[in-house]
């Protein structure tokens, strides 16, 4: 999954991104593996020739936003349409030397980017329903217009209200032109406030207060330092670890990105164990185990026979996918199984 930056000029974008790859950054698009210490156990005990960790996608290749005028260039709403997160990256260090378009105000910068995320597709709900207006369709039950007149009427007034599609529920007929329409306020946007070195361990409390607050309203939020969290990543992961646990930091910059974002889209992990190749793959918590298979192959979920199935827990008091088969603990499942976080599973395919 892909996940854009964005923010105002100067903020730490692409000081974060560099980070968050662990010093591995190459050019503006980037894989982050998701640190997983379950993972790690399965590698280590199965030994697979090649072990894929899950990642995530980080990209740094938008514009930044205009402080005045139009604040998304076509360019930046085009790649933010392309993404499936956006990670607002704040400005919240206090510097002399880096100039910032107003003075030091977290919590204005941060809504500022939200009301124009907003107003930009209230401007094109607005347009559309201009439009509709002219056409005989709209009173047709059933026509594609008469459902897109429906729905935007009721995005217009949540729209003024200020409120971000993201927040508003919607039927299956209804989340298929929402999508069509690649409206910027319905992607997740996850929140990182970028603070000085000294602040880390302990962010000032305007930033404390303004993640409290993003966190109650189910947007996911957290502090970092940009600057702090790229130099250590020079270090090996050894001396990393020391030194952010010498700032009283338990996670790194990756980890915390890598963390947002699978908060935001409700995202689990479950592992294909082989020997050849032992991987851990990203998954929307809820989804099949066909899903799961069409998430390695689409011909493993064409050919899809059952799924055999060892819960994480079961495989951990194992110690192997071996044992842990010998112990009565693997289930065979069908296309219906809903994956738990953590799953070893192997297909069962025609294919
Ligand atoms: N003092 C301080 N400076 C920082 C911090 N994070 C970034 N900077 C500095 O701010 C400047 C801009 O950082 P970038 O990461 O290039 O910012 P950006 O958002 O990518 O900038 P544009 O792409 O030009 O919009 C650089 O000189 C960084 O060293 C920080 O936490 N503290
Ligand atoms: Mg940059």
């Amino acid at each position: 999954m892909k996940v854009l930056l964005i923010g105002f000029p100067m903020v730490g974008k692409s000081t974060l991104y560099r980070a968050a790859a662990g010093g591995d950054a190459k050019g503006d698009v980037t894989a982050v593996p998701v640190p997983d210490p379950r993972f790690d156990r399965i590698v280590a005990q199965v030994k697979p020739k090649k072990a894929t960790p899950a990642t995530v996608t980080l990209a740094d290749d938008g514009e930044a936003l205009a402080p005045t005028g139009k604040m998304f260039s076509n360019k930046l709403l085009e790649a933010a349409k392309k993404a499936e997160v956006l990670l607002h990256v704040v400005r919240a260090f206090e510097s002399d030397f880096v100039p910032h378009h107003a003075d030091l105000n977290p919590a204005r910068d941060r809504e500022s980017v939200d009301v124009e995320m907003v107003l930009t597709d209230l401007a094109i709900v607005e347009n559309r329903l201009e439009r509709l207006a002219k056409s005989q369709n709209v009173k047709s039950p059933g026509h594609p217009d008469y459902l897109e007149k429906r729905l935007f009427e009721r995005l217009k007034p949540v729209l003024e209200e200020g409120t971000p599609i993201r927040a508003m529920e919607f039927d299956e007929e209804e989340t298929k032109i929402v999508k069509n329409f690649q409206f910027v306020s319905a992607k997740p946007c996850v929140v990182a406030f970028n603070v000085g070195e000294a602040d880390v361990s302990n962010p000032p409390a305007a930033v404390a207060k303004e993640i409290e607050t993003l966190r109650a309203s189910g947007t996911v939020a957290f502090a970092v330092s940009a600057n702090l969290e790229e130099e250590l990543a020079q270090l090996d992961a050894n001396d990393r670890a020391e030194f952010l646990a010498g700032y009283g930091l338990t996670e790194s910059a990756g980890a915390k990105v890598v963390q947002a974002v699978y908060g935001a889209l409700g995202l689990i992990t479950f592992f294909t164990a082989g020997e050849n190749d032992t991987r851990a793959w990203p998954l929307r918590a809820g989804s099949t185990s066909l899903k799961a298979a069409g998430t390695i192959h689409n011909d493993i979920a064409k050919g899809f026979i059952r799924a055999e199935v060892v819960h994480y827990a079961d495989y951990d008091e194992a110690g192997s996918l071996d044992a842990a088969y010998k112990a009565g603990k693997m289930s065979l499942e069908g296309k219906e199984y809903v994956i738990q976080d953590g799953d070893l599973l192997h297909i069962r395919t025609s294919a």
